[in-house]
């Protein structure tokens, strides 16, 4: 397969004003009519009408009621001999296809006897023949017909406007969409489920009818998702005026999903990873995540559906802006500055955890792409996570919170019904907002989608105690990306506060200002070096930079351990706070890897975290104003992965031995605050998913399984003992899996048996059965023991490879989540990988291109791993059969 440029966008040679669709839904043979009204775009240039299809048999084709004729090209139907002119005609196509065979969960497909679609990207080609690109709008009428018995509830986008009872069992609706879309937003389903239902009066006075369908065993499991519906719909009347636009908005669930959960009008589908919980089954995370996804579906409504992306290289347009929009639902939902601000830690976390790595890996590209092989391989944290940086920055550079309202505003007014491109967005902030930093560097700002890879920036400051001046220079550079050597400055908004010894915030007054006392502002930055000078400065600062990191770039500034403890102990800026703690303890991870890189291949590394750090830690735990979600999140050392991106040359074993020997050391040395940190969080009362008891019980669950880990070394039963009995006696899932998590993370002996009785227990419910596999394919390995035990899994009567969430709890857990299990010496776990990413591949490219990108970064392991890992990717490009997803992957990794 080709390449597909941005560049080359062209316009359609024809419309789709309107399309009736019917169907005869069975699942080994699904009939489809499709009636389009088609007229030429009479701004391009006349020519055949080329529409996609594939893996569909056609029966029949139909111009104004006449046979005409047709070409098959590839995946294309050709029609050469229409209409003149610009009169509309009519189109019918009839066609079948066979849901039941369609493994890949693109198009038509049926999970549990029941039949859902998916069509973003390029999964409605799957169903009918038609001009599959995001830029043709139509509107649809689609008529369902099926077995009653088997399938009581037939369901698709928009308004219901007739339904009733056939000859032969069987039975129809009539679904009529008020509103065009986009062909990747249709959707239908048909099944036995049930829904819980919510009647709702929205500010305007509309009422609306809200359901979450479900299978009937797991209509107790939806309350949550309401919930978080109702709060979604609830916040973006409130905070940027736009309201549901339909008279039913509905959610379906499935456990068949090849990824999170998609957006279709008035229909999202679901994974049922995001609507089913419980108390009993569904951790703090999960209900988080819910909260999250369901906010994020519904904001696309707007973002998304209202004004769709021009084409695919536009994705961001939708994504960055919508991944934004839900990260700050989440964070108003968590309430307070301190769970607001552990929000914004947390998703810093993701971002530089795995968005940071893909930009300096092979796959590096712009949010804004310039082309694909596959456009399923770009839905990446490049176009998601960092696009929703890229709109924050935005939101910076217009003044906050109501500059980006009368942006989005004006972006709605311009662009409400069309298919519009990255720079439509920008273009409408910049212009609601003439006066601001965008406005002024518009151009230069939009490098950020267009150039790839993590800026990085360098500070250097100066105090002149006789002049009160404090001089601080800010350079910046990006490393080469694939296809882009070189790289043009960004327009980066540095938000910054300067810290005295004391914890003082210092005044920020630029040379030649009028004294204004502010301690916290925004520089922005769009050269290659830049220079600033802050007068009246009355003690020498310690430089607080990228507060609330406000860019996405890495910032290297040369701090001592003494400024970093200074920020810790005062930043007013709790993200910097947490920065601070992490900056000094990749120092230690850093200068212990060192050292055992000296003593050639020595992997018994002692943590040797100095004593003050160690105290100043202790410090944060013992601290009663603190939150214990924000504690937590300093107590938890960086990821083996961000270790791992500061390093030219990577051996993953000492990646991960430094770190376990580091959370030794502070298992050990915190001993008494973490039995008291156990001790104060204990959760009394009703369960509730909300931030502050979920920060409660994310630190007790943290302190339990240092306080395992402790015991370990020591040979100390009592905490062992004390986690197996919270496991079985745990009051929800959140809780039990710490405690079971605490067992398994210190290799604890009761952790066998906690393991047995935890799938005797939730054997029928497939999301717990899920963490079951991911627990075990992630837990640390000793010996070499761990790939063995996935291999044993992958045999078990539970295991199901072709269902998504499991092949994501098994085998995805294993090879992305515990780098010190899958990077064998004997290159072991990178020959299971290949395996796995061959075997998905024959029946769905598109999760097994996911887990293809585990091995990314191979170009940076030492050896033996790297040799390893080239011979696995070598294997897995050198099959026979590829899927395009799978190819284009492993043919950037080899480039
Ligand atoms: N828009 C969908 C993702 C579709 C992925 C297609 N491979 C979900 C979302 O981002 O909301
Ligand atoms: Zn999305």
């Amino acid at each position: 397969a080709s390449a597909v440029y941005r560049l080359q966008y062209a316009p359609p040679a024809f419309w789709i004003d309107a399309v009736e669709l019917t169907f005869d839904l069975d699942p080994a043979k699904t009939r489809v009519l499709n009636k389009m009204r088609v007229r030429r775009n009479p701004e391009v240039a006349a020519q055949a009408l080329r529409l996609d299809g594939e893996e569909l048999q056609l029966a029949r084709v139909q111009v104004n009621g006449a046979g005409t004729s047709f070409k098959i090209e590839e995946d294309q139907l050709v029609l050469e001999n229409l209409p003149e002119g610009s009169e509309p005609f009519d189109l019918e196509i009839f066609t079948t296809c066979a849901p039941e065979k369609n493994t890949q969960l693109s198009g038509l497909y049926v999970s549990n006897a029941t039949f859902f679609t998916q069509c973003e990207a390029q999964g409605f080609r799957r169903i009918t023949y038609f001009l599959d690109r995001p830029d043709v709008m139509a509107s649809f009428s689609v008529l369902l017909r099926a077995d009653k018995a088997r399938y009581p509830v037939l369901l698709s986008n928009g308004n219901l406007v007739e339904s009733g009872e056939l000859a032969d069992g069987r039975h129809f609706a009539r679904w009529v969409d008020p509103h065009k879309k986009p062909c990747y937003l249709f959707a239908l389903v048909a099944g036995k489920l049930v829904a819980r239902e919510q009647q709702i009066t929205s500010r305007a006075g509309k009422e609306h009818l809200l359901q979450v369908w479900v299978r009937p065993g797991d209509l107790g499991k939806t309350e949550h998702a309401m919930n978080s519906l109702m709060a979604a719909i609830a916040w973006d009347e409130t905070r940027f005026g736009l309201s549901l636009d339909l008279e039913r908005f509905m959610i379906v669930a499935t456990s068949d999903f090849n990824m999170g959960a998609m957006e279709n009008k008035g229909l999202n589908v679901f994974n049922t990873k995001y609507v089913l919980a419980s108390p009993a089954t569904a951790t703090d995370q999960d209900f988080a995540n819910i909260e999250g996804v369901v906010g994020h579906e519904y904001f696309h409504n707007w973002t998304g559906n209202r004004v769709t992306c021009r084409d695919w290289f536009q994705l961001s347009l939708k994504e960055g802006l919508t991944v934004f929009r839900d990260q700050e639902f989440s964070q108003d939902m968590a309430g307070s500055a301190s769970a607001r601000a552990t929000r914004r830690i947390e998703d810093v976390r993701v971002l530089r955890s795995a968005q940071f790595p893909e930009d300096a890996g092979p796959m590096a590209h712009p949010v804004r792409p310039d082309s694909y092989v596959e456009i399923n391989n770009f839905y990446t944290v490049t176009v998601y996570e960092k696009g929703a940086e890229v709109v924050r920055m935005q939101r910076t550079l217009v003044g906050g919170h109501e500059g980006f309202a009368r942006g989005m505003k004006l972006y709605f007014e311009r662009h409400d019904g069309h298919a519009v491109t990255c720079d439509d967005f920008a273009q409408a902030m910049a212009d609601a907002n003439p006066a601001s930093p965008l406005a002024q560097h518009l151009e230069a700002f939009k490098r950020w989608y267009s150039q790839a890879g993590t800026p990085r920036v360098k500070a250097a400051g100066h105090y002149d105690a006789d002049a009160r001046t404090y001089t601080l220079t800010l350079m910046q550079s990006c490393p080469p990306t694939p296809g882009q050597p070189d790289k043009l400055p960004f327009v980066i908004p540095l938000t910054l506060g300067l810290v005295g010894e004391d914890g003082a915030a210092l005044p920020l007054q630029l040379a030649g200002e009028a004294a204004a006392g502010e301690t916290q502002r925004t520089l922005v930055l769009h050269e290659a070096s830049q220079t600033f000078t802050f007068e009246g400065v009355a003690q020498r600062p310690v430089p607080s930079l990228l507060r609330s990191f406000s860019a996405p770039v890495i910032l290297e500034c040369d701090y001592s351990d003494a400024e970093l403890l200074t920020l810790l102990a005062h930043d007013a800026d709790p993200f910097n706070r947490w920065e601070a703690g992490q900056r000094l303890l990749l120092r230690v991870a850093l200068s212990s890897i060192a050292d055992s890189a000296e003593q050639a291949g020595a992997t018994a590394i002692n943590g040797h975290i100095p004593e003050d750090i160690v105290d100043a830690l202790r410090a944060v735990l013992a601290d009663p104003q603190l939150d214990p979600a924000f504690k937590e999140l300093v107590l938890t050392l960086p990821s083996e992965v961000y270790i791992a991106e500061q390093l030219d040359e990577v051996d993953p074993q000492q990646v991960h031995a430094a770190r376990e020997a580091l959370r030794l050391q502070l298992a050990t040395a915190l001993q008494a605050q973490w039995r008291s940190a156990w001790e104060q969080h204990q959760d009394s009362g009703a369960y509730r998913p909300d931030a502050a008891s979920s920060g409660r019980r994310a630190l007790a669950g943290l302190a339990l399984s240092m306080l395992c880990l402790a015991a370990r070394s020591s040979g100390d039963t009592v905490w062992p003992g004390k986690a197996y009995q919270r496991f079985k006696i745990a009051a929800n899932m959140t809780e039990r899996l710490n405690a079971l998590g605490a067992l398994i993370v210190s290799d604890h002996e009761l952790a066998r048996p906690a393991l047995e009785r935890f799938h005797e227990r939730f054997r029928d419910d497939a999301l717990v059965l899920d963490k079951w596999f991911a627990l075990q394919a992630a837990r640390p390995d000793r010996g070499g023991n761990v790939l063995p035990a996935v291999q044993a899994l992958m045999q078990h009567p539970d295991f199901n490879l072709k269902n998504p969430n499991r092949a994501r709890s098994l085998v995805f857990s294993y090879c992305s989540a515990n780098p010190g299990a899958f990077h064998r010496r004997d290159g072991a776990g990178y020959a299971f990988w290949a395996e796995q990413v061959l075997a998905l591949d024959a029946f769905n490219p598109q999760v097994a291109a996911r887990l293809a990108r585990a091995l990314d970064r191979w170009k940076r392991l030492a050896e033996p791993y790297r040799e390893a890992a080239r011979a696995a990717i070598e294997r897995v490009a050198a099959a026979p059969k590829l899927s395009n997803d799978v190819r284009e992957l492993v043919t950037h990794a080899l480039a």
